[in-house]
C-alpha cells in the first residue's frame, strides 16, 4: 500500500511539473544533456533497411533500441518525414510510440503564424501527435507562438542563434543598443510566464551562447551544431549549461544516425552516443562540480 501511494504521488508530481521542471528531472535522473537527432534521410538509411515496410520507423526504431538509455531528448525535424508523405506521417506517430516516456520528444518544425493556424500547428504537434516540446520562430511576434505557449505543460524553444552562416543576415543587426537575437532572449523572458519557454542557440555561435546564459542563466537551450557542423562541445558546454551543469540540450544529429560503417549498425551508433554523452559529462565534472 505504502508504496502505492508513493508511486501515485510520485506520478501526480510530475503530472503538476511545468517543462521546464520536467527537463530537468530528466536530465538529473539519466545524467544526460545529450538528444539524438532522428533527421532520418530517407536517401541515407542503410540498404539493408530500405526493403522493410516503412524504412524511416525501422531506422528509428534501431536507433532508438540502441541509445534510449544515453540520452535526455529526441528531437525529430519533420521536413524529413513531410518528405516522404503518408509513410513520414506513420513514421513519426509510430516513432513517438518507441520513445520511453520520460524521455523529452521534440519536434522541430520551426513552427509561427498568425494566431489561428498557429493554433492548429500547436494542436497538432502536441494533441496529434503528442510530442512534448517544439521549436517555433519568433519573427511574426507573439500572437504567432502564443498558442504553442498556452500548452503549459509542454516545452517551446523559441529560435533564438541559430547555427547556420545566414543567421548574420538578420540576428546581429543592431537596434537599440542590442543586436536582434538579445531583444528575442529578453521578450522569451517576459514570455516565460508558464516556465515552459526555452530557447535555440547555435554550438557554432560561442560568444552569443555565453552572452545569453547571462542574460537567462537558469531557462533550457537547445543547442545544435555538434558534429558535421562543427560546433566547439568543450566551450558550449562550459558556456552553454545552468550553474549546476544542467538546462543545455545537446542535439546531435548527423554524426551519430549515419554512421560510416553500417555493418553493426546498432552498435555503432551506441558507440558514438556513447562517445558523445561521455564527452559531454566529462566536460561538465570539469566545469560544473
Ligand atoms: P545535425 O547538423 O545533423 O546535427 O542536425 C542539426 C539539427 O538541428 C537539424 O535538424 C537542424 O534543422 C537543427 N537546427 C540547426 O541545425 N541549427 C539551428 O540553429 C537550429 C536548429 C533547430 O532548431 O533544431
Amino acid at each position: 500500500m505504502v508504496s502505492n501511494n508513493a508511486g501515485l504521488a510520485k506520478t501526480v508530481a510530475k503530472i503538476n511539473m511545468n517543462f521546464n521542471q520536467k527537463i530537468l528531472k530528466t536530465q538529473q535522473e539519466k545524467n544526460s544533456l545529450l538528444c539524438i537527432g532522428l533527421d532520418s534521410d530517407v536517401n541515407r538509411i542503410p540498404e539493408f533497411l530500405k526493403k522493410s515496410k516503412n524504412p524511416q520507423l525501422e531506422f528509428n526504431s534501431l536507433i532508438i533500441q540502441a541509445t534510449k538509455d544515453l540520452v535526455c531528448a529526441y528531437k525529430l525535424n519533420l521536413a524529413f518525414y513531410e518528405e516522404t508523405g503518408n509513410d513520414g506521417m506513420q513514421a513519426l506517430e509510430k516513432t513517438l510510440e518507441l520513445i520511453p516516456e520520460e524521455v523529452i520528444k521534440i519536434a522541430d518544425g520551426k513552427r509561427g503564424d498568425i494566431g489561428n493556424t498557429a493554433q492548429k500547428q500547436a494542436d497538432t504537434l502536441f494533441k496529434h501527435f503528442n510530442f512534448d516540446a517544439a521549436t517555433v520562430n519568433p519573427y511574426m511576434g507573439f500572437d504567432a507562438i502564443e498558442p504553442f505557449i498556452n500548452y503549459s505543460e509542454k516545452g517551446i524553444f523559441i529560435l533564438c542563434i541559430t547555427s547556420n552562416p545566414g543567421s548574420e543576415d538578420f540576428q546581429h543587426l543592431s537596434f537599440s543598443g542590442k543586436p536582434l537575437f538579445e531583444h528575442v532572449a529578453l521578450k522569451a523572458k517576459k514570455w516565460n510566464t508558464k516556465n515552459n519557454i526555452g530557447l535555440v542557440a547555435g554550438a557554432t555561435h560561442i560568444g552569443e551562447l555565453k552572452k545569453l546564459r547571462t542574460l537567462l542563466p537558469e531557462m533550457p537551450f537547445l543547442i545544435p551544431g555538434i558534429g558535421v557542423q562543427k560546433g566547439d562541445l568543450e566551450k558550449t558546454i562550459k558556456y552553454g549549461c545552468s550553474t549546476d551543469g544542467y538546462n543545455a540540450i545537446i542535439n546531435v544529429g548527423r554524426s551519430i544516425i549515419f554512421p560510416a560503417e553500417t555493418k553493426n549498425f546498432q552498435e555503432n551508433i551506441r558507440k558514438s552516443a556513447e562517445k558523445y554523452s561521455t564527452e559531454i559529462n566529462s566536460y561538465r565534472n570539469k566545469y560544473y562540480k
